[in-house]
């Protein structure tokens, strides 16, 4: 043994336990699926239909069904080759499917069946869904029988394989159903929301594969269906369909060499954000990587071309840049790779550089074929490029006369602010409050070394229908702007906001869900990273108050209220309702809302891009029975406040 440390405690052979067998996923659940949290939770359905997309991708599989079953547990049905059942050439009296499931990294890559490129969620392999369930059912149909295999208790296998009788109409394919560990899981119920859009957006990225979604839960049966024929240009045109598209064509062109392919499917829209997605072996890289950047600099450059070839932008001019180019975009990029590298702060950005290259070439190409194959569609994208280009410095000259009149009110601060004390960011709370009055009250009811106040008026510009130069003209949103002091779009820089929290606070009616809406679609298109980092907030006000003797009682909402009746059955008195934050007195509204000890602030993340891009573009955009009926759908659920 080497050396001991200087300063090391003595340490030696008897104190090193050996971990066998799927201990260390046990262990360390963390280092195999991430969290324990909800999204860990969700990665072990990822895991069994990325193992079934495999065998899709291997040419072996058409359909894939995943239920959410009555008593918690999830079955994923596959039709592919279903796992080999023979013994095991390196494990004597053992199958192989037990050395699928009991064995990390076993997966589908021993005996040199594996595939070329496989998905796996970061290869952690099925036993890992073994492991972290208290049951795992197997079931197999091959070689014309139906196999099954029982494991308890954090994979531990009961028995056994046995052959329990025919396989159905001599089917080949893999059952599994697991019911995940509530010891190991901070909670153990699925969110069919989550399942829903990830299944769908499998779908989309393998062509044809039908997979099918069930919900046998009491109370919230549901049932959907995906299967896309034409794969990722479905996709966007999905993405498009609560836009105006610029043409009515989706391209499509694709490259595969032999470890490494690229799809890419294309469309413009009329809008004004680049909506441009990517996905590596079906993991979707939010952070981007080679596989972005290859493409940007294509498209760049190939639009450039283009443009000066038929003249449409003169010598004297100057090239369009990529963010005039990609304005109004929507692209869907999905590569498949044999080893990719995930980076980056979540392990959401490729690596491999060799995907730069693949993608920059292969788009350098068959963009420029496309667009002699259809120059009316060219003429139209390069038409919009200029117009961005124009608005691009026009919104240059408004910024910088936002930029002057800020350096010229003392620090830069609006007049309407009320700032706090405190100048440590970490612990600064901004809140953002609806109306002149309700921000009196907050004024009131803050603490303030470390609480400050923006109050603004009215509706805000709905950002969604602007372009940043007029965006930057308004006057509450430049308010909103100079608090937050990191600049804005393109110049945003985190790491310059002047307060941690960024909390907003309006009414439980439906006005105040629209302020609160109109503000998130603003710092998610033009503060994206504010989003991302996990800076917005939105504050809870109650919706009813009661008696209970002399002491008034608040409840957040209709739920709150009925657990509330359910706990005290024989209450009297009225609740009444509370009409808005404006009729709350200053320390009512510090004890609801605002108090650090005493209130519930929901975090508002983006669990995926193109989901909130989507939902965005529904609520905020021009096509209103759309509206009507996402709002319908999905009233109290608005599906990117993820919570
Ligand atoms: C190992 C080898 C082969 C397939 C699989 C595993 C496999 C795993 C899962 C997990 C869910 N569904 C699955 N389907 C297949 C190759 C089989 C062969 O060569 O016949």
């Amino acid at each position: 043994m080497a050396e001991k440390t200087k300063g090391s405690s003595s340490y030696g052979a008897s104190d090193i336990t050996v971990l066998e067998g799927l201990d260390p996923v046990r262990v360390r659940p963390g280092m195999y699926i991430g969290s324990t949290g909800p999204a860990g939770l969700h990665h072990l359905i990822w895991e069994v239909v990325d193992n079934a997309v495999d065998e899709a991708m291997a040419g072996h599989c058409t359909r894939i069904d995943v239920t959410l079953m009555k008593d918690g547990s999830c079955r994923v049905v596959d039709d592919g080759r279903g796992i080999p059942v023979d013994e095991h050439p390196q494990y004597p009296g053992k199958t192989a499917a037990e050395i699928v499931l009991t064995v990390l990294h076993a997966g589908g890559k021993f005996g040199g069946g594996g595939y070329k490129v496989s998905g796996g969620l970061h290869g952690v392999g099925i036993s890992v869904v073994n492991a972290l369930s208290t049951v795992l059912h197997l079931e197999i149909d091959r070689n014309g029988d139906h196999h099954e295999l029982m494991f308890k208790d954090g994979g531990r296998v009961q028995g056994p394989m046995k052959v329990t009788g025919k396989a159905p109409r001599d089917r080949t394919g893999t059952t599994v159903t697991f019911t995940p560990d509530p010891s190991i899981f901070e909670e153990t119920e699925f969110r069919a929301q989550t399942v829903v859009e990830r299944l769908q957006i499998m779908a989309f990225l393998n062509k044809g594969l039908e997979i099918r979604f069930e919900d046998q839960r009491a109370g919230r049966e549901a049932k959907e269906v995906f299967k896309y024929s034409g794969g990722i240009a479905d996709y966007v045109r999905h993405l498009n369909a609560s836009k105006e598209s610029l043409f009515r064509k989706v391209g499509v062109y694709e490259v595969i060499e032999e470890t490494q392919e690229v799809e890419v499917a294309f469309q413009w829209n009329t809008g004004y954000h680049e909506s441009i997605h990517s996905f590596a072996n079906g993991i979707s890289t939010i952070e981007g990587g080679m596989h972005e950047v290859g493409f940007r600099t294509a498209v760049t450059s190939v639009i450039n071309k283009y443009a000066r070839k038929r003249n449409l932008l003169k010598e004297k001019e100057e090239n369009l840049t990529g963010d005039d180019i990609r304005e109004g975009l929507t692209c869907i990029i999905s590569v498949r790779l044999t080893e990719p590298q995930f980076e980056g702060q979540t392990k959401a950005k490729l690596g491999n550089v060799s995907m730069r290259s693949l993608v920059e070439k292969a788009t350098n190409e068959k963009l420029t074929e496309w667009l002699e194959e259809n120059p009316k569609e060219g003429g139209q994208i390069v038409a919009k490029s200029i117009q961005a280009s124009r608005a691009r410095m026009a919104a240059q000259q408004a910024k910088a006369l936002t930029r002057r009149k800020n350096s010229l009110d003392g620090a830069g601060l609006p007049g309407k602010l009320v700032d706090c004390s405190s100048r440590d960011r970490r612990e600064c709370e901004l809140f953002i409050v609806e109306g002149n009055s309700a921000g009196g009250s907050a004024k009131d009811a803050r603490d303030p070394r470390n609480q400050a106040i923006l109050p603004i008026r009215g509706k805000i510009l709905n950002v969604e229908k602007a372009r940043t130069d007029k965006i930057l003209k308004n006057t509450e949103i430049q308010a909103l702007i100079a608090a937050i002091g990191a600049g804005v779009e393109s110049d945003f820089d985190v790491s310059k906001i002047r307060y941690d929290k960024v909390i907003l606070l309006a009414d439980a009616d439906v006005d105040g869900s629209h302020i609160r809406t109109l503000l998130l679609t603003f710092f998610f298109r033009q503060m994206k990273s504010l989003v991302d980092e996990g800076h917005i907030y939105v504050a809870q006000p109650p919706l009813y108050s009661t008696l209970v003797g002399k002491e008034k009682v608040y409840l957040r909402d209709d739920a709150a209220k009925a657990a509330f009746l359910a706990a005290h059955p024989d209450h009297k008195n009225d609740f009444a309702r509370l009409k808005g934050l404006g009729e709350m007195d200053f320390d009512e509204l510090k004890e609801t809302t605002m108090d650090p000890t005493k209130r519930a602030l929901l975090q508002i993340t983006v669990e995926q891009a193109a989901l909130a891009d989507e939902v965005c573009s529904i609520l905020m955009g021009d096509d209103v029975p759309q509206r009507r009926h996402f709002i319908q759908t999905n009233a109290k659920d608005v599906r990117f406040l993820d919570i």
